[in-house]
């Protein structure tokens, strides 16, 4: 017996069609964990964004319409949302040939739901959003994308959302919450006063002190939102160390407050905010940056669990490398200008190659629900095939694989690493508020800060 008939008795699959047919059934019908998102829960209110015009007004949409029209941004601004979609479906939708990847989401979304890819106007769209009732709707739409359970992003300066987190007794459970630590770390000169408005005694030039008072500020957070991970943005120029307010915050609040909890950090390295700030929201651009600096981060902090993705294209296989040196490393997703089928193609290859299936490919950073069913369609494709190649080199050398082996695989890579690197995912109790009632949550009367990350 040859040893690709032993493979055959114990169910491997030696036939290339087969295994590419089966490969993506698997890939497409595996339940993600989306680990990264800035979707919120039903229970947000408003905050819960959805529909068309939110899928138009999206801050990648904006900037290409920026580019096919002649109208500034400020002029854009002026419009209200409606105006704002319409316009940005007659330039790129109508105008123009939706072929960049935001675009051909919007159309790949419209299409899952049974609307008309090339309508002259949206009417038709506007309808059908406002014959849906949310809560049906968000189980239609993590149904069609596959996604069991969507990761937020939560401010907790932000008053808009602590008002959910203080007075909802009953957050949809498929909604995991995420610390995100921006204030904290990348702006401390503004977040000083504001937690001193809020009861915590803080100094600017930071303090043991001050140091504690943060700690305890994120741990009444942790203790209400029960995150599954804090999570920071961090520039293209982040050093680590160095002797600015960041490395103190990092070093005194955030890394000690992640070995206390045992949470895991993610770091979403490269970006440059606000390069051309007339664009707002949609004014970020990417940077190089240093991979040594998380390699230093990962060396001294061996018992926290990074999370780490990079910006920029030039970072990811640097950070393959740095990996395979830290065990305390997980890379994840294609963040925001990588989310293209192109470079997720090259960094799930370079990836394979390099730290086989310990790593997460993908995250959606989705802002609009819908834009779960494209981000997730979009980037399943794509892993498929680049699995597919891998299974085929290694049916080539020699060794067939078998559907439990496929399903081990990319039940890892969309669901287990994630959960082996949280410890699994946290309960929330569902009496929110009552977590809060040892000390209640005081908020400064001021009006929210728009958050732009
Ligand atoms: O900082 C972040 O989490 C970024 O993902 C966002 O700020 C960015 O605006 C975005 O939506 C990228 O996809
Ligand atoms: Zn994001």
């Amino acid at each position: 017996m040859t040893i690709m008939e032993k493979l055959v008795e114990r169910g491997a699959l030696p036939d290339v069609a087969q295994l590419r047919r089966e490969v993506a059934e698997v890939v497409k019908t595996t339940p993600v964990i989306d680990i990264h998102t800035h979707l919120l829960a039903p229970e947000f209110g408003e905050m819960s964004l959805f529909g068309i015009d939110e899928l138009l007004t999206y801050h990648y949409l904006i900037v290409e319409t920026l580019r096919s029209r002649n109208i500034t941004a400020e002029q854009f601004w002026d419009m209200n949302m409606s105006e704002q979609a319409d316009l940005v479906w007659k330039t790129l939708f109508v105008e123009n040939t939706p072929l960049s990847e935001a675009t051909r989401g919007v159309v790949t979304v419209l299409s899952a739901l049974g609307l008309d890819t090339g309508a002259p106007d949206l009417s038709e769209a506007r309808a059908f959003f406002r014959s849906r009732s949310l809560a049906e709707h968000v189980n239609v739409v993590l149904d069609l994308a596959c996604v069991s359970d969507v990761v937020m992003t939560n401010d907790p300066f932000s008053t808009q959302e602590v008002k959910v987190w203080e007075t909802c007794t009953d957050i949809d459970k498929r909604f995991h919450a995420t610390l995100r630590m921006d204030r904290l770390v990348n702006d401390w000169e503004h977040t000083v006063p504001r937690l001193n408005q809020l009861g915590y005694q803080v100094e600017a030039r930071g303090s043991a002190k001050s140091a504690a008072e943060v700690r305890r500020f994120l741990g009444k957070w942790i203790a209400t939102m029960r995150p599954v991970c804090m999570a920071v943005s961090l520039p293209a120029e982040f050093k680590f160390p160095d002797n600015d307010s960041r490395d103190w915050v990092l070093r005194e609040v955030a890394l000690p407050a992640a070995q206390e909890h045992g949470l895991a950090l993610a770091v979403m390295v490269g970006v440059r905010r606000g390069v051309n700030p007339a664009l707002r929201v949609a004014g970020d651009g990417a940077g190089r940056a240093d991979v040594t600096s998380l390699e230093r981060m990962c060396a001294e902090y061996p018992d926290v669990r990074f999370l780490a993705t990079f910006l920029s294209r030039e970072n990811q296989h640097e950070l393959c490398v740095a990996a395979r040196k830290f065990s305390n490393l997980m890379p994840f997703g294609c963040w925001w200008f990588l989310n293209n089928p192109s470079i997720i193609t090259e960094i799930t290859r370079e990836r394979l190659e390099l730290l086989g299936t310990s790593f997460i490919p993908q995250h959606s950073d989705a802002r609009i629900l819908e834009q779960l069913i494209y981000k997730w369609g979009h980037s399943r494709d794509v892993i498929a095939e680049t699995l597919c190649e891998s299974y085929e080199r290694l049916l080539q050398s020699g060794r067939a694989v078998t559907r439990q082996e496929i399903e081990r695989d990319v039940t890892r890579m969309l669901r287990g690493n994630f959960l082996e690197w949280i410890g699994g995912l946290p309960t929330r109790p569902s009496t929110g508020p009552a977590a809060l009632t040892a000390e209640k949550v005081r908020q400064p009367e001021e009006p929210d800060v728009v958050t732009t990350y």
